[in-house]
């Protein structure tokens, strides 16, 4: 790998809940790359109960999207601290704005898109746990906690996200649906997006893993 190579930039696209965080966690356990996820962030700034959390709270209890320039400005920002770095963003962009002005700042090297059916979603966020301050994710039946109700790492007590009651499911995957997954199509005439389907986060990985293994070695 040569000195000067540009760094590696990339998005990982996919509904609520096919998986997102748990691809990005084994990307950084692999390779070096920074991950960013929005979600997690917003969820920081809701628990401290900053200026931005307040201002957002609404858009993630009810599922819609918080606006375009709020997440511009904030992923902006992320970006700007890892100069130089490769990345990884998870949950941005997810309208069209927010990819052309992420591509006229950043242009991409990949784009992972994770294809889940909406069935195996469903039933997997009704047993989703999570760890706020960190944003570690478990699975009753897939990445048990060592110790039920337990962060593995702090022993804290992991809590379910108000956005997974079925209600508000339906509404992320409606709202992915209409405003995120035409993204798809934007990323395959920039010739960046390499997508993946299956039913499970481990049926993907080596697909996934050598694909990222072709811009970074191994
Ligand atoms: P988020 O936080 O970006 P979503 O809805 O895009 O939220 P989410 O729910 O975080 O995505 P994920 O990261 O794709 O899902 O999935 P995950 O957490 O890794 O996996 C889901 C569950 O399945 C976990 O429990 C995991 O352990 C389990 N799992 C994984 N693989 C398997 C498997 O193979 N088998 C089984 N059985 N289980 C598995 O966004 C939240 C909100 O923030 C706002 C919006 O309001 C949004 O609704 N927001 C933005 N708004 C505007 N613009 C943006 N750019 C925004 N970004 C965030
Ligand atoms: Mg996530």
């Amino acid at each position: 790998r040569m000195a000067a190579q540009a760094a590696f930039r990339a998005v990982i696209l996919g509904a609520p809940g096919s998986g997102k965080g748990t691809i990005s966690a084994r990307i950084v356990k692999q390779f070096d790359v920074k991950h960013i996820s929005s979600g997690d962030k917003l969820r920081y700034h809701i628990a401290n109960q900053t200026d931005l959390g307040k201002k957002v709270k609404k858009y993630l209890d009810s599922g819609m999207l918080v606006p375009d320039e709020t997440m511009i400005a904030l992923i902006s920002e992320e970006i700007k601290t890892l100069e130089g770095r490769n990345w990884l963003l998870d949950g941005f962009p997810r309208t069209r704005a927010q990819a052309e002005a992420l591509q006229k700042i950043y242009p991409l090297s990949l784009v992972i898109n994770v294809d889940v059916p909406d069935s195996v979603i469903v039933e997997r966020l009704k047993n989703r746990w999570v760890h706020l301050p960190s944003g570690r994710v478990y699975n009753i039946g897939f990445n048990d906690p060592k110790v039920p109700g337990r962060d593995d790492v702090t022993g804290e007590l992991l809590v379910q996200r108000p956005d997974d009651q079925p209600e508000v499911v339906q509404e992320r995957l409606h709202v992915y649906a209409t405003k995120t997954k035409p993204l798809i199509d934007y990323y395959k005439q920039l010739n960046v997006l390499k997508s993946f389907a299956g039913n499970t986060t481990d049926s993907m990985w080596p697909a996934i893993k050598e694909t990222i293994g072709q811009y970074l070695g191994r």
